[in-house]
């Protein structure tokens, strides 16, 4: 079941789906550095949005060189619904004492950044990290959450942001974070 929660004026939600059928203004892309596709959700978007996205990449990759862990570009969206991907690049766990947290946080924040420049009103996100890099589950939900609360509670008073999706492939990632929500809430409201 979906879960909902009014951030000023964002309206979050926590769902399980697949990332690729959305219908938003963008989609977050779970890539690595190269930027030249590979598995997991990356290669759904690839497969799904066809060979544009792959070639606005590489198009980024001859001017700016590699995307650094945290940070974000954008491309259009191929043939998906979405009319943007923002591809950014979460950290590699290993283990938590290389600023995995804070490289993790950078990555949701630089991508709601690049959501804004481009009129993006309604994201969605991958559970970035958690899959191929190992980061575990319980820890990047809080802060993927705390981030995004964070910045929507930021930009409540310019209205920017209608939606923000976390679009959760399995029920156990979408109960982890359901879980952790409710634990960052509590801890907000006591
Ligand atoms: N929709 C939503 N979530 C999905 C989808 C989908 N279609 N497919 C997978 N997930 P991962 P990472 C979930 O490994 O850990 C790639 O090869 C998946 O179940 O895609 O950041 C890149 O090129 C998991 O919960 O991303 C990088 O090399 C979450 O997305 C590396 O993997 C993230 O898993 C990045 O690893």
């Amino acid at each position: 079941m979906t879960t909902e929660k009014l951030l000023g004026h964002t309206r979050l939600f926590l769902m399980q789906g697949d990332i690729t059928r959305q219908n938003v203004d963008a989609i977050v892309n779970a890539a690595n550095s190269s930027l030249m596709g590979g598995g997991g959700v990356d290669g759904a978007i690839h497969r799904a949005g066809g060979p544009t996205i792959l070639e606005e990449c590489k198009q980024i990759r001859a001017m700016h060189g590699q995307c650094a862990p945290g940070e974000a570009v954008i491309t259009g969206g191929g043939n998906l619904n979405a009319r943007f991907v923002i591809h950014t690049v979460g950290p590699i766990w290993h283990g938590g004492s290389t600023n995995e947290n804070i490289i993790l946080a950078n990555a949701y924040r630089n991508s709601l950044d690049l959501a804004l420049q481009y009129e993006v009103r309604t994201i969605s996100f991958p559970s970035i990290s958690t899959g191929a890099y190992g980061y575990p589950l319980e820890q990047a939900a809080e802060i993927a959450l705390t981030t995004v609360i964070e910045f929507c509670q930021n930009i409540a008073e310019q209205q920017l942001l209608d939606e923000v999706r976390f679009i959760l492939f399995d029920q156990f990632t979408q109960s982890t974070y359901k879980a952790a929500l409710q634990k960052l809430s509590n801890e907000d409201m006591p």
